[in-house]
């Protein structure tokens, strides 16, 4: 559900990271906060457990600058993949803009990625949205690792690809498709908002 405060010329999107648990979505955060300049980000805030495992949530506000005379702010978030934090994930995806499903390539994750694409669909529908209308942008998260560990991505996206959205090959680590998947949904969920053309989203480089 994006703000937007037609008097101050604001608007704030929230996009939800969603998918399997260590898909690598807090780490596709990590990587945004690292490179974006300190002046056009807040706090990354990440309710998490010792280990690298997400708890609750991640979040991180993002300042894109001026699009179309709005001041334009981007809320990101992460869900908990593990099956058991259900309650979470619904919560954290209310009211979301846009989705990033960010899939973990390895051969033997992909259960959990059509699961999880599952679960995704059904919470959207549960929240009254029309899944199949709703912003989305897959990441094909790990494509770094051996490639006898992982499924390519052509071959992935025969699999979860059914709605054929914008998709892109990522390596979170070290960066490969992070700021490209970010810029894909911001510039769909803007579309939406300002029902023209997309703008363009300069963000991160
Ligand atoms: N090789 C590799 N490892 C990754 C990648 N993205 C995340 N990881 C690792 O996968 C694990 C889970 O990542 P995390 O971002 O916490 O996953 P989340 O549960 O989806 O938030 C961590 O050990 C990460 O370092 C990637 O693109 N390539
Ligand atoms: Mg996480």
């Amino acid at each position: 559900m994006s703000l937007v405060n037609y008097a101050a010329r604001e608007i704030t999107c929230k996009i939800v990271y969603y998918g399997p648990g260590r898909s690598g979505k807090t780490s596709n955060l990590h990587y945004v906060y690292n490179q974006v300049p300190g002046d056009r980000r807040g706090s990354m805030v990440s309710l998490a457990t010792q280990t690298d495992r997400t708890l609750f949530f991640d979040f991180l506000p993002l300042d894109l600058g001026s699009i179309s005379g709005f001041t334009t702010r981007l809320q990101l978030y992460t869900v908990p993949g593990q099956v058991y934090y259900a309650t979470t994930r619904k919560l954290v995806l209310q009211g979301a803009d846009g989705v990033v499903f960010v899939a973990d390539s390895q051969r033997r994750q992909i259960d959990e990625n059509v699961e999880s694409m599952q679960d995704l669909h059904a919470n959207l529908a549960e929240q009254g949205v029309d899944a199949r209308n709703v912003p989305l942008v897959i990441q094909y998260n790990k494509q770094d690792l051996p490639r006898e560990l992982t499924m390519d991505v052509p071959e992935l996206d025969d699999v979860l690809n059914f709605r054929g959205v914008p998709f892109h090959a990522g390596d979170a680590l070290r960066g490969t498709g992070v700021f490209e998947t970010l810029r894909s949904i911001s510039e769909l969920v803007l579309r939406r908002l300002s029902g023209a053309a997309a703008p363009r989203v300069a963000v991160g480089q």
